[in-house]
């Protein structure tokens, strides 16, 4: 174990003041090395947790981890969809390099480089608990139990490093959250530094909440967000898409209106998550959404009386889930508090890509626009990183495995495409910050109809290109448009911000060594 590294590290974080030394030299000599503490949900977007939007749900313990420590407002992710986006985090590098590109055809090559490897080979215990979705079995873990493909709310099924496959009983949120805990308290080497991914299926799609949960947020009437109606004009991608609120929710499925019937795909899925449950959870499940389902097919609503209504319903259970999640972190801080283990552990919360929350009229994720290409990252420091408050700089999730590597003390390999957010939780502001992110979407053709696309976004403006069966070309100026409703690719008077974006994209293609790429001679014919 390379302890001196770990040691050097706290070192190089500390400004040290000539007076300050020897003090300081004894200070560091008693500190232990840095423990890391991962928390990623899924599909959590930054308008449902309370520090980043105040319109919808209150959580008070994601808040906390902001509140002490740091809140990223300009964290993205490198391709908005579950596989591809571990695949970035876990590889620091992205899709065209780690070559898991979408959720459908893709195996994770196991054996490649990933931070936990290199956390593992230098003194750290590394494991890994939750959903994982990367088709092959995890490697680079001391320990991992993993649920299979997505998961299952209800009494979910886990596999372990034996490879076999155990069903436990509870609700998922919760479990996730046991077992990370025991692992700290139990399982771990206490000797060692640890690295502990949890890796929650809250709050994918279907959105069902723990029976506890349920009655909350009856009451509540969400405003309809501004672009709900959007009619997509002069956007033809979005045009093409098929995850509309109005259109494409299912109302059994997604909204737990059952009802006899004919029987379809996605009636059925829900009706084998129902039997999941044990007798009492299913009828108390049953029970609560029986009166909805009786009053909703009394009033046939139809129209936009019937969207709006799926979209309450929708932002409804959305934090139903979100509850259980927030209650669940907070037992994750009461435990590492309990144990005197904040001043060493660094505490991430993120999630694999943000969601749209009826913006666009829309739910799902994929496109590059601002709700999905963004993703919280909220960050409780450990002693010896002084930021405090938010941080704009624009970071990206191939940004964590450097950080989690440069705070223990290990330098980053140079194939990482990610750089160390180290400086930005020192509370420096590097002047030659990165001034533009990449992005590239593959999964086409596919769920949800969100064609190809790759683009690059700065802090005022965004070109995207989507290809493969379509050749279209989008500008947005974040500041004037923030929801971006206005292509102004065509427009004459951005055709020297659009030059200036293709060269930057050209660039980041080239640096990333993506084959994938724009053409300028192409471009030029
Ligand atoms: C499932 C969902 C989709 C969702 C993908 C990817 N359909 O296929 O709505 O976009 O997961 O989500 S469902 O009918 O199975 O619920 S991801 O977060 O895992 O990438
Ligand atoms: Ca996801």
């Amino acid at each position: 174990m390379k302890t001196s590294h770990l040691i050097l590290s706290i070192a190089e974080l500390t400004t040290v003041s000539p007076l300050l030394v020897s003090c300081q030299h004894q200070q560091e000599q008693n500190t232990k090395p840095y423990n890391i503490v991962y928390i990623m949900t899924d599909d959590h977007t930054a308008q449902m947790m309370s520090c980043y939007d105040r319109r919808y749900v209150h959580t008070p313990n994601l808040d906390r981890i902001a509140s002490d420590g740091v809140q990223f407002t300009n964290s993205f992710v490198a391709n908005s969809l579950s596989g591809p986006s571990r695949a970035c985090m876990l590889t620091g590098k992205h899709s065209c390099s780690n070559k898991f590109y979408d959720n459908s055809t893709c195996v994770f090559d196991g054996t490649q480089q990933t931070f936990p490897k290199i956390l593992r080979e230098n003194g750290y215990q590394t494991a890994l608990i939750g959903k994982w979705h990367l088709e092959s079995l995890p490697t680079g873990f001391d320990h991992w139990e993993v649920v299979p493909g997505q998961g299952n709310y209800y009494n979910p099924d886990f596999i372990n490093m034996d490879n076999d496959t155990i069903r436990k009983k509870g609700y998922i949120t919760n479990l996730i959250t046991d077992m990370s805990i025991d692992w700290m308290e139990n399982q771990r080497d206490k000797d060692k530094p640890f690295c502990l991914l949890i890796h929650h299926k809250a709050i994918h799609r279907n959105w069902l909440p723990e029976i506890k949960n349920l009655p909350l947020y009856e009451d509540k009437v969400f405003p309809l967000p501004d672009n709900f109606y959007d009619e997509y004009e002069g956007r033809a991608a979005a045009a093409a898409q098929e995850m509309s609120i109005a259109k494409d929710m299912d109302l059994i499925y997604d909204l737990k209106m059952l009802k006899e019937g004919k029987d379809s795909r996605l009636k059925k899925t829900y009706t084998w998550m129902l039997s999941r449950m044990d007798s009492l959870e299913r009828k108390q499940f049953e029970d609560f959404y029986a009166p909805i389902t009786e009053d909703f097919y009394k009033r046939n609503l139809k129209g936009k009386e019937l969207a709006e209504w799926k979209y309450q319903r929708y932002m409804r259970d959305y934090m139903k889930v979100v509850k259980s999640l927030d209650d669940n972190v907070g037992r994750v801080l009461d435990y590492l508090e309990s144990k005197g283990m904040m001043e060493n552990t660094l505490i991430v919360y993120t999630s694999d890509q943000g969601f749209y929350m009826g913006e666009h009229g829309w739910f799902d994720k994929r496109f590059m626009y601002e709700e999905s290409m963004h993703t919280p990252l909220v960050m409780h420091l450990p002693k010896g990183l002084n930021a405090k408050g938010e941080i704009h700089e624009m970071v990206q999730n191939i940004d964590y495995a450097p950080t989690f590597l440069d705070l223990a003390g290990i330098s980053v390999p140079e194939d990482m495409h990610g750089v160390s957010l180290l400086p930005l939780l020192r509370g420096e502001h590097p002047v030659d910050w990165r001034k533009a992110l990449y992005y590239h979407f593959y999964e086409y053709p596919a769920e949800h109809k969100v064609k190809r696309h790759y683009g690059v976004r700065t802090d005022r403006f965004k070109l995207i290109h989507f290809y493969n069966d379509i050749d279209v070309w989008e500008l947005y100026d974040l500041i004037e448009d923030p929801a971006e409703m206005h292509n102004l690719y065509d427009n004459k008077t951005y055709e020297s911000v659009v030059d200036s974006l293709k060269e930057t994209m050209l660039q980041l293609q080239e640096q990333y060594d993506d084959p994938v790429r724009f053409s300028p001679e192409h471009d030029i014919e």
